[in-house]
């Protein structure tokens, strides 16, 4: 989502950076591209004009200008203002209560079935035992979809007959939760199409009668602005406690990421990165500033690596490659782990220096290649894949009709591993470091 305004800044504090001295009138050049890129990016035009205005009264102080490494401490002021944009309210995401309520509201397909999923699964991560409550009387289809999503998850759903009164069912499943012995309640509620009294009015009334410890307006990044007013609107009528931005890995210009939390007064909580149910993100404000300005983000991909990365899977592939013994299958292993951490344009633009880089993983991505030596292999027998030199002719056009793929795909993906074997058992003894090394060299 950000990738434009990414860029855009980048090349605008390059103009700082790229030189000895900064004059003010520097200064003011790379201000007017920031400004333009900020509204481009559909940022709220007083949000831009006030954070414009901040940067240039802290840049152009007399000892900042004067001193040698100006353009670096412009580019610091940019960060750390871009940081107190993000950081409005009070974070903290609160689970007290017996059980703790936590109500997501918001406009029909802003994503609250998904995000209550979400943060179920992210809850229990923490050790927490949720159950979901499907709090939407009007369409039976919504509790489908809150239990298949349950379902998946392993979490219990409670549901209520069509038609019962949303306040029945939001005690309900606090009852039933106090029952099951679960210590937090989620609540998905129904939405609609836009904000309206009757949809206020209900809401109110749940909130007033489960006093819930969150309640969360889910919104829709890909809105832009219209988000940022029905924040607003929402924020009037109910007591939110925080905001969860959706949607963010969508090509919406990422204005609404950036003004919602200032314009509104509301906390940015969580952030929605993905359609499963592991695509969410607490948010952190300097987190999110690094990789908008190219810093990257190590913390969080280091979070997201520690979540999905089996270790004592890591100590025996470390093992395979130190011995050389990598298999395709080992391999196939590898790909669905960088596969499980989210789309590969996301996690490279997490590291530093990699931001311009990750557009083009996305590419590869988009072109199906992963997907595509995936199928490969696993169009292999279990003997072909420990052994590719067993690989025939006749076997290759097997596994290219077997996985919808073309022989010179079959070549290719067989070239390069056992390329990459070879360089491997030249680095065996040679630390693991060298087969790490030869490894990413050949990817
Ligand atoms: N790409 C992406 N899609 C999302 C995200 N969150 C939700 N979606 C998708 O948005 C669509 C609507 O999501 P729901 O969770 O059903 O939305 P809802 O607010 O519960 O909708 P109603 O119950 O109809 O009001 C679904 O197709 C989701 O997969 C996200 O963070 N990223
Ligand atoms: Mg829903």
């Amino acid at each position: 989502m950000f990738d434009n305004l990414s860029d855009r800044l980048r090349h605008a504090l390059d103009g700082l950076t790229g030189r000895g001295r900064v004059s003010e009138a520097d200064v003011d050049v790379a201000l007017r591209e920031i400004r333009l890129s900020l509204l481009e990016a559909d940022v709220n035009f007083r949000v831009v004009k006030d954070f414009i205005a901040r940067v240039r009264e802290r840049a152009v102080g007399a000892e900042i200008l004067s001193s040698l490494t100006a353009g670096q401490q412009v580019v610091k002021i940019v960060h750390e203002e871009l940081i107190t944009l993000l950081s409005v309210g009070d974070r903290a995401f609160r689970l007290q209560g017996n059980p703790a309520v936590i109500a997501l509201v918001g406009l029909q397909g802003s994503g609250k079935t998904t995000s209550a999923a979400k943060l179920a699964r992210h809850i229990v991560k923490q050790g927490r035992r949720p159950l979901l409550v499907a709090a939407d009387p009007y369409r039976p289809a919504a509790a489908d979809q809150l239990e298949t999503l349950g379902r998946s998850l392993d979490i219990p759903v409670h549901r209520a007959p069509a038609g019962t009164p949303v306040v029945d069912i939001a005690r309900g499943g606090i009852e039933a939760a106090r029952r099951l012995t679960r210590d937090t309640v989620i609540l998905d509620t129904a939405g609609r199409l836009t904000v309206d009294e009757a949809l206020m009015a209900e809401i109110s009334t749940v909130i007033a009668a489960v006093q819930p410890i969150e309640t969360l307006l889910v919104v829709d990044a890909m809105a832009g602005q219209e988000a940022v007013a029905v924040a607003e609107a929402f924020a009037a009528a109910v007591p939110v406690t925080g905001l969860v931005l959706t949607k963010i890995d969508g090509d919406a210009r990422g204005g609404a990421a950036l003004s919602i939390a200032s314009v509104s007064g509301l906390p940015v909580k969580f952030l929605g990165t993905g359609e499963k149910t592991d695509a969410l993100e607490a948010f952190h404000p300097d987190r999110l500033a690094g990789r908008i300005l190219g810093m990257g983000d190590i913390l969080t991909l280091v979070e997201r690596a520690q979540e999905v990365v089996d270790t004592s899977q890591a100590a025996k592939l470390e093992e395979k490659l130190r011995k050389a013994q990598f298999t395709l299958e080992d391999f196939l292993e590898q790909l669905q782990q960088v596969q499980k951490m989210g789309p590969l344009g996301q996690i490279m633009g997490m590291i530093p220096g990699m931001g311009g880089m990750a557009r083009e993983a996305e590419a590869a991505v988009d072109r199906g290649d992963l997907r595509r030596i995936e199928a490969i292999i696993r169009s292999m027998t279990a003997r072909e894949r420990r052994d590719p030199s067993v690989l025939t002719a006749a076997r290759r056009r097997r596994i290219a009709a077997g996985s919808g793929t073309t022989l010179p795909d079959v070549n290719r993906l067989i070239k390069q591993f056992t390329e990459m074997q070879k360089l491997m058992k030249q680095f065996a003894g040679g630390g693991r470091r060298g087969a790490a090394t030869a490894l990413l060299g050949r990817r």
